[in-house]
């Protein structure tokens, strides 16, 4: 066979990046991009055969001194690390972040006080209880960690899509984590929440409750990661210039909106299409549509930190929009895909512990065990204390400091003098002034008595429950009921169950007794806030007085319902044509693109104009459909799932020309009307109507799923 000797074209379609951040980034990029690029050993020794081993003799056996073949395999052997204990799953973009206005009353930090300067970020959006080849679309929190390459160091905002968490205390993560990952007689269920070890956790963990109701909420099901929202889950400080601090929570909003899929469709896309999440973040930026989000924040002066019912520290609870409002201080755009998933996705090191001058830890128990097991993770993962030289690691800020030696070293020190203080390197490096940009810690005063406990406030574990269950519209309400149902029908053991409805009388009696009607169980009274008791060794002087608080009753932000509704750019649409309907797909695709809409023309064959063929299509993968004419439709069971299913997962639909007697033909007559169905010829009125519908995102409404129903 002849030996390639000439370099193969570089088949990428990626659009060349002009940005600033895209050269500030590639300096940490390994390009080997040389036109005449030979096959070497990574010893530089050019091969000249990579398909033959050596053998003695052609049919002889394979000598042990054939180094090209040992290296190779050996390397390949080794080619997976441990994959994260959470977070394993996920999908990462480079981006960049700019502030809109100076933070300066706030905050001295360099990257929040500078419109013109454009800080590189990478974000690894993440689910957290699947391993790293699960599906994208589990019922599960959703990582969403950023990190900031400031010229004052690296900055890591580790927050998560739903903006409090299970637990209280760093000391109980392992206890939920075992709980919810796959059981350990027979790793079962993969990226699910739904089995026994999980709820018999919870229903013991009564500081869970306002976590479960945003988990159990369409919230864990996003539609993109391109239209959820982040959070910083904890409450930090912002420090600014003259050292004064205030208490501020960290908001990601998405300028698309905050979008699900229904929990039906979920499943349906884990088997159609397991990669949806990573695929639509990838073709989004491969396509220049980048995803953008705004930056906010919640600000609470120093003075204010005991004004509310709850902890600034307790991380099950949030700042309600309403007491505080989120104000929007500027934009992360994500501009550019990974060009290598494990050298950047997979050995990206994120850590709440790296800082920069300006925004400095709280107290809250959660954040302060996080600072501990992020960096050991990485040790055990990475293999080395070295991880911060992995280019994607790697801060652009210059580093200058006397950690030396290591697994996989690649800094080579120049000199020999590795301490400080020093006089022989001139004092060098030396540290930096405060007026420099040296980080100090905020002087927080404290002189307290060493205790295992909470603050009084901790132990109100239902009222915030409560908060976002009655701000969540009907058909949300509906959602959170059913995903209970499902959850809880999956075990085994009774007790478990009836222990969680005893909680979730505490949430919402409704709820309760809704949830408890699948089980025919009854709901217990609900007597006092069943809240854990001050353990008795507590001091008299750490136990706070309850004063008068502000109380909000509901709050707007919380619900899905009330996101922002408008355009359809990068909605996915999927138009079932034939031949005889061609013109009209055509001319709807041709509209619906001009609205930045993404359309697939599907057939049953892939002839001129169609992009798909209904084998390989469902309707899942879409945010609406369109069904030019009833033939020849009528006759192919795929096409009759491909409308049925989004017409359940309440999408809008575009019946053209006689398409609506399918309705009739299927025996759903009196679907074919309701919100988000269009009918008619493809004229403007009829594709405006369906582009009204589209922005809309879901039709709920239109949801008539009897479990949903309330016993008479
Ligand atoms: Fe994490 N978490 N976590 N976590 N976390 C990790 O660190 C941990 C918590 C979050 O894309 C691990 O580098 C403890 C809250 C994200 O690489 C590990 C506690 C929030 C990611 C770890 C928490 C998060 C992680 C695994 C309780 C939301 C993925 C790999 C004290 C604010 C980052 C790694 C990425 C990853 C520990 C709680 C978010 C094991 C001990 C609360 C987004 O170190």
């Amino acid at each position: 066979m002849a030996k390639r000797d000439t370099p193969r074209k570089r088949t990428s379609t990626r659009k060349p990046e002009s940005n600033e951040n895209a050269k500030t980034t590639d300096l940490r990029r390994n390009t080997t991009d040389a036109a005449d690029q030979r096959l070497t050993t990574d010893q530089g020794l050019p091969i000249n055969d990579n398909q033959n081993s050596l053998k003695a003799g052609l049919r002889g056996p394979t000598l042990l001194e054939d180094h090209i073949l040992r290296d190779k395999i050996m390397h390949f052997d080794h080619e997976r690390i441990p994959e994260r204990v959470v977070h394993a799953r996920g999908s990462g973009a480079h981006g960049y972040f700019q502030v809109y206005e100076p933070l300066a009353k706030w905050t001295k930090a360099g990257f929040l006080n500078d419109p013109a300067r454009r800080t590189p970020v990478f974000v690894r959006f993440s689910t957290v209880a699947g391993s790293r080849g699960s599906t994208d679309l589990a019922r599960d929190v959703r990582g969403f960690a950023v990190k900031f390459y400031t010229d004052e160091g690296i900055y890591d905002l580790v927050g998560n899509n739903i903006p409090v968490f299970f637990i209280q205390d760093a000391m109980t993560f392992p206890d939920l984590i075992h709980s919810v990952k796959p059981e350990a007689h027979n790793e079962m269920p993969q990226a699910a929440s739904a089995h026994e070890t999980f709820w018999d956790f919870i229903s013991l963990m009564p500081e869970s409750m306002h976590m479960i109701m945003w988990a159990m909420s369409d919230r864990a099901i996003p539609r993109s990661l391109r239209m959820m929202e982040g959070f910083g889950v904890h409450t930090f400080r912002f420090v600014n210039a003259k050292g004064e601090s205030s208490f501020v929570k960290f908001h990601w909003k998405p300028l698309l909106g905050v979008h699900s899929v229904a929990w039906d469709e979920a499943t349906k896309i884990s088997g159609k299409d397991p990669d949806f999440h990573r695929r639509d973040l990838w073709e989004a930026i491969e396509n220049g549509d980048y995803p953008e989000w705004e930056l906010g924040v919640q600000i609470v002066p120093a003075k204010d930190e005991h004004k509310y019912p709850f902890d600034l520290l307790d991380p099950t609870k949030l700042i309600p929009e309403e007491l505080v409002p989120v104000q929007r201080v500027g934009k992360m755009t994500l501009n550019r895909n990974p060009d290598n998933f494990f050298a950047e996705t997979e050995q990206v090191a994120f850590d709440p512990g790296h800082l920069v001058p300006g925004i400095d830890l709280s107290n809250d128990p959660l954040l302060q065990g996080r600072l501990f097991s992020y960096p050991d993770t990485q040790l055990s993962r990475l293999g080395s204390v070295n991880f911060n030289e992995i280019p994607i690691n790697r801060p652009l800020a210059p580093v200058h400091n006397n950690h030396r030696d290591g697994h996989m070293r690649q800094t080579i020190n120049k000199n020999h003098i590795n301490y400080e203080p020093n006089s022989l390197g001139g004092g060098c490096p030396f540290q930096a002034a405060m007026k420099n940009g040296g980080s100090t810690s905020f002087p927080e005063p404290m002189e307290d008595m060493k205790v295992r406990a909470k603050s009084e406030k901790f132990m109100d574990h239902f009222s915030q429950a409560t908060l976002f269950y009655r701000s969540q519209s009907t058909p949300e309400q509906n959602h959170i009921i059913n995903a209970l149902r499902f959850e809880l029908a999956k075990l085994d053991t009774a007790a478990v169950r009836e222990r969680m409805i005893g909680l979730l009388a505490y949430v919402d009696h409704d709820l309760a007794t809704r949830v408890a009607e699948a089980f025919d169980l009854e709901v217990p009274a609900v007597v006092e806030p069943l809240n854990h008791s001050i353990p008795a060794d507590t001091s008299p002087d750490d136990v706070q007085p309850y004063e008068e608080k502000p109380v909000v009753e509901r709050s707007e932000a919380l619900s899905m319902a009330n996101t922002f509704k408008e355009g359809i750019r990068t909605r996915r649409v999927g138009i079932l044509a034939d031949m005889d309907g061609i013109r009209d797909a055509t001319a709807l695709k041709a509209a619906l693109e001009a609205e930045g809409a993404m359309v697939k023309v599907i057939a049953p064959t892939l002839a001129k104009g169609v992009d798909q063929t209904l084998m390989t299509s469902t309707s899942v993968v879409f945010d609406a459909i369109a069904v030019v004419n009833q033939e020849p439709w009528l006759h192919y069971p795929d096409a009759k799932d491909f409308v049925c299913d989004a017409h359940r997962h309440a999408k809008a639909i575009a019946l053209i020309g006689n398409a609506d007697q399918l309705f009739d033909a299927w025996g759903m007559a009196e679907d074919k009307e309701g919100p988000g169905m269009v009918h008619g010829r493809t004229g403007k009125a009829v594709i405006n109507a369906f582009i009204d519908a589209i922005a809309a995102h879901r039709h709920w409404a239109r949801e008539k799923d009897p479990v949903y129903a309330t016993k008479a």
